[in-house]
């Protein structure tokens, strides 16, 4: 199939350099797709298909796709069984794009060389996960994903292992359901679905983790609590690590024996990473950077963003840490950037659909911790009048995709302030826990 899609794709003029765009559910094709152009040294660019319609056409302009490959795209994939020699690329040619929503502002495409593209399996996949040819692995997050990208492609293709796909949005009756039917060994999740797949057990439904040896987290920091539940009922620890975009995947991580609940673990051999402090200078505290392994190399036209992201050869993630005899520690962003569900919240985003309601005088949205220690929006909002709450939620399920709409909707009669008027977020995050 694989093939099929690059001689798809070079009939209809893709040429090498030329990016590909991949709007594709999780499914043998997807992995067809992008197989396939950059066998014809094209750049796939996975695009998130839950994106909404202004931020997909943002990105199909910004990365300037040839062409972009959809489920409705059939005849791609059929037929035309004889081999595609392999294009000469080089180890520092461009090999794939992912786009990042991290900091403030528009998308921006990660660019990965080709000479680091399968490194996760040399890293978390041989040293973490361990994955073997009999292994069969389920990860519940996507292969637009970086982190699904990797669980479901890179790493199991390497090893020869097995790989279950389902096309559809993750639920926990689903997903559970799919566990028990298709046997993986190895789960690769994010902390919400551990928590959402835990809640459902808890509730009755049948939870039959028999077939699994390991259990992966990544894209939030996962709270001790949670994981401690999850293995006392499973008899199955959580082996959290940090990874991002930018990244490539993980490059710090607990393993099956060195856990400790509440960090992100240790180094994974092929990564290197500092903890700098404000000064510049590397401390036991301070922001985390990491170098080497599977790091891309800059983002795509963004020269700005490319120089406070990528210094030589470091990735600057800014993300707060705290290393303690090689243990790391996550502390917390150096921005206001939230981590929701594993995707990214920009409260300014939120803000500003809030304030485009004539009621809301003022708004602040901050980070709430939930049940289970995970971070949920949280809005504070003054309101001119008595608009009700639920009027407000309808405004952000109009405009904000699914995991940046507030949770919590509190009306209040201010907002704390500093003496210039700048809102004081460390306060309202006070309150939020209170
Ligand atoms: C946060 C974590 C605490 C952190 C990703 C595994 O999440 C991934 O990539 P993104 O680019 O986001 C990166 C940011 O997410 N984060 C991720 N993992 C953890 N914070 N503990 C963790 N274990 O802020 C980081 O900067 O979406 C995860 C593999 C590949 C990935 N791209």
């Amino acid at each position: 199939m694989q093939d099929s899609a690059a001689r798809g794709l070079r009939d209809r003029g893709v040429r090498p350099d030329e990016r590909v765009a991949l709007v594709l559910r999780d499914s043998p094709r997807f992995i067809a797709a992008f197989l396939g152009a950059a066998k014809i040294g094209a750049i796939p660019v996975p695009l998130s298909t839950l994106a909404r319609p202004d931020d997909l056409d943002f990105m199909l302009r910004d990365c300037g796709a040839t062409l972009t490959i959809t489920d409705a795209d059939a005849g791609l994939f059929a037929g035309r069984p004889d081999p595609v020699a392999a294009a000469p690329t080089r180890e520092d040619d461009m090999c794939f794009w992912q786009y990042s929503s991290g900091t403030t502002g528009a998308p921006k495409a990660v660019v990965h060389l080709h000479r680091r593209a399968l490194f996760p399996a040399e890293g978390h996949g041989r040293h973490v996960a361990r994955i073997g040819p009999d292994d069969r692995v389920y990860s519940t997050a996507k292969l637009f994903f970086s982190y699904g990208l990797n669980n479901s492609m890179v790493i199991p293709l390497a090893a020869g292992a097995t790989v279950v796909l389902d096309p559809e949005r993750f639920n926990a009756q689903r997903a559970w359901r799919l566990i028990a039917a298709e046997r993986p060994t190895v789960l690769y999740s994010v902390p919400t679905a551990y928590a959402t797949l835990l809640a459902a057990a808890e509730a009755g439904e049948p939870a039959d983790t028999a077939s699994l040896r390991a259990c992966i987290s990544a894209g939030e920091a996962l709270p001790a609590p949670l994981a401690e539940r999850w293995h006392r009922r499973f008899g199955l620890a959580i082996l959290d690590g940090i990874g991002s975009t930018e990244i490539g995947y993980i490059a710090i991580s607990n393993t099956a024996d060195d856990v400790t609940p509440g960090s992100s673990g240790r180094l994974i051999p092929g990564y290197e990473a500092r903890v700098v402090a404000a000064d510049g200078a590397d401390a036991a505290e301070g922001t985390l950077w990491v170098r080497g392994g599977s790091t891309a190399a800059r983002y795509h036209d963004r020269p700005d963003a490319t120089a406070a992201a990528f210094r030589e050869g470091w990735v600057v993630t800014g993300d707060r840490y705290r290393v303690e005899n090689g243990r790391y520690y996550h502390l917390g962003r150096d921005d206001d950037m939230l981590r929701v569900g594993a995707q990214w919240v920009s409260p300014l985003e939120v803000e500003s659909v809030l304030l485009s309601h004539p009621s809301v005088a003022e708004c602040a949205v901050v980070g709430r911790a939930d049940g289970d220690g995970l971070l949920n929006v949280c809005a504070y909002v003054v309101l001119g009048d008595a608009t009700p709450p639920s009027e407000l939620e309808e405004l952000c399920a109009e405009r904000l995709a699914r995991h940046k709409r507030p949770r919590w909707i509190l009306p209040v009669a201010e907002l704390p302030k500093t003496a210039t008027g700048k809102i004081q977020r460390f306060r309202l995050r006070e309150k939020a826990r209170a």
